[in-house]
């Protein structure tokens, strides 16, 4: 049932009484401590945001919605809201049972009822929801490699809103945006859905869809979570702000919506919709490849260009939000304006910066002309991009024992240092085993750990400008990815691969391990008795056999001025 925009949305919070006594007699009940996909997606089921749902989806919903978009009970939803946990943690519980939903910091958010608990069929997931078992797409990688291996699901007791410290007063709860719109008198609103910075053609285009449906219009950017690499949503919301401005007095707002996004394109364009209705718009600016989760595997699209429109379109009355086509704006030169691509007259000069070549601008400190973007927003993004040879980044050498990773990662530091300029620090295999994970061992579990705190250390290093040389083994593939993550949020990652053979380390058997191992007196070997992901496209591949040092650290120099990050 399509609730109207001047009526109050439901939403799943108790009174504060109830709450503060839910909150003493949690203390007995089990407790989850919710990751931060699950506190985006618990908050916007409380708030209404997810409206008609009333809780994690159960194992019928789920499949509903994974095979035809709808729950058991006929109602559209597109994605599955599900809550992932750990196996020992399914284990201990029995369903009907009541669950304690904790933030980062323990503080209780919510109850959970458990009516189910099934462990899902993750490939049918990826492949139906998403359109491919395919890791290349985030939220498929996510699916396999962060999320837990049994869902949870039941209704919800909300007892308190997530906190946030940033941007209070910018975050809106749909009946808060309800009731401003009620309040303004605005009737018609149209939705800009955004995980970008606002330049000066998505302006133009706001504007004019806003004006072409008669309608005032609503900036919604997504602050919760986004596509991995993403500018970070702090620079995002002070670019908004400056182009706020930008727009007639009195026609535009702007509201932070705390979504965990999937990108998952035309099931996204649907799941944005409603999200949207729930927040009392009555129109939304769907565009090409909206919510496109970039190449596969093979480098081809996902999805069609146009595949989010078409779902959108064939479900809009249920939706009960009408869609805007996304014009396609370019900046005339002749003209000195931006106009749609399919209305320019032939023989004009049309302009344009791509994403690749704004932050190619951005990187190399170029100019960054004042008819693409606002001033006071590039100012904004340089603050936040300062050219590459001025921010941090993280060498990550990877390789068997004895490949030369340590040394060569020693001669790498003290031609940095010469250099000076930066701060450098290396965290090398050993160093980190007796420094950080001196109770660790070397199970895939163990190893794993090891590698997320170095990952760690490195993206703290990177983010505060210095550099950090890596240098353990790292043998598994998703880990050294989830690293590159993790430290692209702040900086560049710089992957090197030390290609020495398996036969040469064995040779040169600097520590006597190998030996050791192949008599079977050290398990889980590296090469002998583990495996070893060779990587697939590291920056740098060097082959350390019959190649001095000095040589091989060279070659590492040259890739990082290559990249601009040191200077030539
Ligand atoms: S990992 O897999 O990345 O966590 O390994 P790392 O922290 O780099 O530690 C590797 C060093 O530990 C010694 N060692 C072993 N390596 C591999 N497998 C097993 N089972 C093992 N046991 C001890 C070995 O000396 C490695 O040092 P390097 O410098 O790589 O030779």
């Amino acid at each position: 049932m399509q609730i109207p925009n001047h009526v109050p949305i439901p939403e799943l919070y108790v009174s504060y009484e109830s709450a503060q006594k839910l909150k003493a007699e949690a203390g007995d009940m089990p407790s989850w401590d919710l990751t931060p996909r699950q506190i985006c997606d618990l908050e916007l089921l409380m708030n209404g945001g997810f409206n008609p749902l009333k809780g994690f989806l159960g194992e019928e919903d789920y499949n509903g919605v994974v095979k035809n978009l709808r729950l058991t009970d006929g109602t559209l939803w597109p994605m599955p809201i599900t809550l992932d946990v750990s196996q020992s943690f399914a284990d201990a519980l029995t369903v009907g049972q009541d669950i304690a939903l904790r933030d980062q910091e323990g503080v209780i958010l919510a109850i959970l009822s458990v009516s189910d608990r099934w462990v899902p069929d993750k490939t049918r997931e990826a492949e139906r929801v998403f359109g491919a078992n395919d890791e290349a797409h985030p939220a498929v990688n996510y699916l396999h490699n962060v999320a837990g291996p049994v869902y949870l699901g039941g209704a919800i007791t909300g007892i308190q809103q997530p906190v946030h410290y940033d941007f209070k007063m910018r975050r809106d709860t749909p009946n808060e945006l309800r009731a401003y719109f009620r309040k303004l008198g605005w009737r018609r609103v149209v939705a800009f859905q955004t995980r970008n910075p606002l330049h000066r053609a998505h302006q133009e285009l706001t504007f004019r869809a806003a004006k072409e449906a008669q309608a005032n219009l609503l900036i919604h950017p997504v602050v919760g979570l986004t596509k991995p690499g993403d500018v970070d949503h702090f620079t995002r919301v002070r670019c908004y702000e400056a182009v706020l401005d930008k727009y007639p007095a009195a026609t535009t707002t702007m509201s932070l919506l705390n979504l965990a996004m999937r990108m998952a394109g035309p099931r996204e364009a649907v799941w944005h919709g409603l999200i949207r209705r729930n927040h009392g718009c009555t129109h939304m600016i769907i565009g090409r490849d909206h919510a496109g989760p970039g190449k596969n595997s093979k480098g081809d699209d996902f999805y069609g260009p146009y595949e989010a429109q078409e779902l959108f379109r064939e479900h809009q009355g249920e939706i009960g939000i009408e869609m805007v086509d996304f014009k396609h704006m370019v900046y005339v030169q002749e003209r000195a304006q931006y106009e749609p691509a399919d209305e320019v007259l032939d023989g004009s000069t049309v302009l344009n910066i791509s994403g690749t070549e704004l932050r190619r601008r951005l990187r190399e400190g170029l100019e960054i002309p004042e008819w693409f973007s606002f001033p006071e927003v590039v100012d904004q993004l340089r603050r936040r991009y300062p050219p590459r040879a001025q921010q941090g980044f993280t060498v990550f050498f990877t390789g068997l024992s004895g490949s030369g990773k340590s040394t060569v990662a020693n001669a790498l530091m003290v031609k940095l240092m010469e250099m000076g300029g930066r701060p450098v620090t290396l965290l090398d295999g050993d160093i980190v085993r007796k420094n950080l994970s001196s109770e660790l061992g070397f199970s895939k579990k163990h190893r794993d750990l090891n590698i997320r705190r170095i990952g760690y250390v490195a993206s703290e290093i990177t983010k505060n400008g210095g550099i950090a040389i890596c240098a353990p083994i790292a043998p598994y593939a998703t880990t050294r990815r989830a690293v590159r993550e993790d430290v692209e949020m702040f900086g560049a990652f710089v992957e090197v691969h030390i290609a020495t053979r398996l036969e040469e380390c064995e040779r040169r058997d600097r520590k006597g391990l190998y030996k050791l191992a192949r008599e079977g007196k050290i398990k889980e070997f590296t090469g002998i008795s583990d495996p070893y992901d060779v990587p697939e496209a590291p920056e740098l591949r060097v082959d350390t056999e019959n190649v001095e040092v000095d040589h091989c650290a060279h070659q590492v120099l040259l890739k990082l001025e290559q990249m601009g990050l040191v200077a030539g």
